[in-house]
């Protein structure tokens, strides 16, 4: 068996609000994420992520933790409101100071730092002056960024803009499960644009030859149902397709936005405005992140898709459906095909030969048992890495440039509207004591490492 590449990175991942907790330690403002969590009936069983893991403070032990499980990388993500508690305006020495000590705590233990620079926590008072709908957004994020790497650029090599701007604009302004809640239908096409400039502008803002630069997306292989027998589900598929994946990889990737997205969505006119932000859009990138978990295969039951103006997660599709193709799925509901993630691999390789590319994030949810004697047997998600690592070394072996896998996630912690009823971590968190364990996952993830 070919093993992987040297220098190929393994690690783990988090994101600020679903394990800092600290919420009003240190100066930090208030995200939308706060004001969403608390806004009653949006997150299960009432929860919040005001203490979540409290990683703000545990950060050491979880930082040790992750290097004797053998994983050489800790991605984390910075919330922009312990940096610049306003969104814009006065920078918190303090908030900067903690991502000091955990980039710092993570060299100490032989971890490579990663940090995202935006996972969903917009500064609630930037979300008051219209949030990701209006371009200031985009230009707030390129300060904060600049503000953000210039601090830290001596202990922090590798930065990721956004994570998965998709659900950001499509479940934060379309459905409205996510924070900011908003539902405003292909309006949702806005945010993507401005994330997408923020992405650019914050790329040319800190680019240089110290350090690396991408972005993360979770790009996902749509399948027409019955293997596209009826034109009406080949049509759902391609504009799921689009949605979920041309709509960000060709703008970043080629300099241009998918023209029939923009038609199906009523949105052409609005683009053909912005057309000149394109070269920046399309700056070029270190890297590309990729967050894979599952496929997905559509129909359109209802034959032919037009209402671009109704509400919906997927503007222009209002009618298609997800089909169930009878694959095994984890807790949420997510069907298990390790082959997707090549198929995904491929097909970006593809558009961007040369580009390296690293799975930033990869996992599964189960309803994970402490048993009697405190250990966890989580043998499906031990399975679940085991299959799609094994991907990636095929990948590797083909001549992909992958150049990393980051587990999707260190400790279990708050799952945005699922609150803390879905338990991804290798390691699992007992939320009252904060006490940490190692689930069986985590020993396999061991062994297989240090092998
Ligand atoms: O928990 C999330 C993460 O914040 C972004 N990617 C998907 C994960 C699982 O839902």
């Amino acid at each position: 068996m070919t093993s992987f590449p040297d220098g190929f990175v393994w690690g783990a991942a988090t994101a600020s609000y679903q394990v800092e907790g600290a919420v009003s330690e240190d100066g930090r403002g208030p995200s939308i994420w706060d004001t969403f969590a608390h806004t009653p009936g949006k997150i299960a069983d009432g929860e919040t992520g005001d203490v979540a893991d409290d990683h703000y403070h545990r950060y050491a032990e979880d930082i040790r933790l992750l290097a004797e499980l053998g994983l050489k990388a800790y991605r984390f993500s910075i919330a922009w409101s312990r940096v610049i508690p306003a969104g814009s305006g006065a920078t918190n020495s303090a908030g900067l100071d903690f991502y000091r000590r955990l980039a710092e705590t993570c060299l100490e233990n032989g971890v490579t730092p990663y940090a995202t620079l935006y996972h969903w926590d917009l500064p609630q008072p930037l979300e008051d002056a219209g949030g990701w709908l209006v371009r200031d957004a985009a230009e707030r994020f390129r300060d904060f960024a600049a503000i953000t790497q210039g601090a830290l650029s001596d202990v922090i090599k590798h930065w990721i803009t956004l994570n998965e701007p998709w659900c950001s604009a499509f479940l934060g302004y379309g459905n409205g499960e996510h924070a900011p809640g908003r539902t405003e239908g292909a309006d949702a096409l806005k945010a993507v644009h401005h994330l997408l400039l923020g992405h650019g502008l914050a790329l040319q803002a800190i680019k240089s030859p110290e350090n690396t630069i991408g972005i993360t997306l979770n790009p996902a292989p749509i399948h027409a149902a019955e293997s596209g027998e009826s034109e009406a589900d080949r049509d759902a598929a391609r504009r799921i397709d689009g949605l979920r994946n041309r709509l960000f990889l060709e703008p970043l990737l080629l300099g241009k936005y998918p023209s029939d997205v923009l038609e199906d969505t009523g949105m052409a006119d609005w683009f053909a405005q912005y057309a000149t932000d394109l070269p920046v859009i399309s700056g070029p990138l270190d890297f590309l992140g990729v967050n894979y978990y599952c496929p997905t295969t559509v129909a359109a039951p209802d034959g032919p898709i037009s209402d671009p103006g109704k509400v919906s997660t997927q503007p222009g599709s209002e009618n298609v459906v997800a089909v169930d193709t009878g694959l095994e799925r984890t807790q949420m509901g997510w069907p298990i095909q390790p082959s997707g993630l090549r198929d995904i691999l491929k097909a970006i390789n593809d558009l961007a030969p040369d580009l390296p590319l690293y799975v930033t994030e990869n996992g599964a949810a189960y309803p994970d048992e402490v048993l009697s004697d405190g250990t966890i047997q989580d043998d499906k998600r031990q399975s679940y890495l085991e299959q799609h690592i094994e991907v990636c070394r095929q990948v590797t072996a083909e001549g992909l440039p992958l150049k990393g896998y980051f587990i999707w996630t260190l400790m279990d912690n708050f799952e945005w509207a699922y609150g803390f009823t879905r338990r991804f971590g290798l390691i699992h968190v007992d939320y009252p004591t904060q006490q940490r364990t190692l689930k069986q996952s985590a020993h396999w993830l061991k062994n297989f490492l240090t092998a």
